[in-house]
């Protein structure tokens, strides 16, 4: 984990906000968007504002749902991507990876039984 939990500090006033939430029937989603997806630009610092609302399960820690980001070639984890939700609101200030192309992001929480169909889409822009 080595994402940020912090409460609006003045640095990340100009970062770009993305609002998620992160469901009870185990699916990220996006005002707006029929299938979520989130397309940054290569090394932009974002804010992730995200609203988490728990499953039929969780971890013991309270974490509720996961959000990890993956090359979609290969599957390998981007650092600092590595994130766990709480029941509720929460900000993580993040830079996004600074090679383009195609992500994906995936639950790490076994959050029901169809905890597997949670992901969404994760574009990084040159
Ligand atoms: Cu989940």
């Amino acid at each position: 984990m080595a994402a940020l939990l912090v409460s609006v500090p003045a640095a990340s006033a100009q970062a770009r906000v993305i609002e998620i939430t992160a469901d009870s029937d185990s699916r990220y989603k996006i005002a707006g968007q029929r299938t979520p997806e989130i397309t940054v630009k290569a090394g932009e610092q974002i804010v992730l504002r995200v609203t988490a609302h728990r499953g039929k399960s969780w971890n013991r820690d309270g974490s509720i749902h996961g959000f990890t980001l993956l090359r979609a070639k290969d599957r390998t984890r981007v650092e600092g991507w590595d994130l766990l939700f709480k029941p509720g609101k929460q900000e993580f200030v993040l830079t996004a990876p600074t090679e383009p192309g195609e992500y994906v992001v995936v639950c790490t929480v076994i959050c029901s039984e169809d905890h597997e169909g949670m992901h969404m889409k994760f574009t990084v822009l040159p």
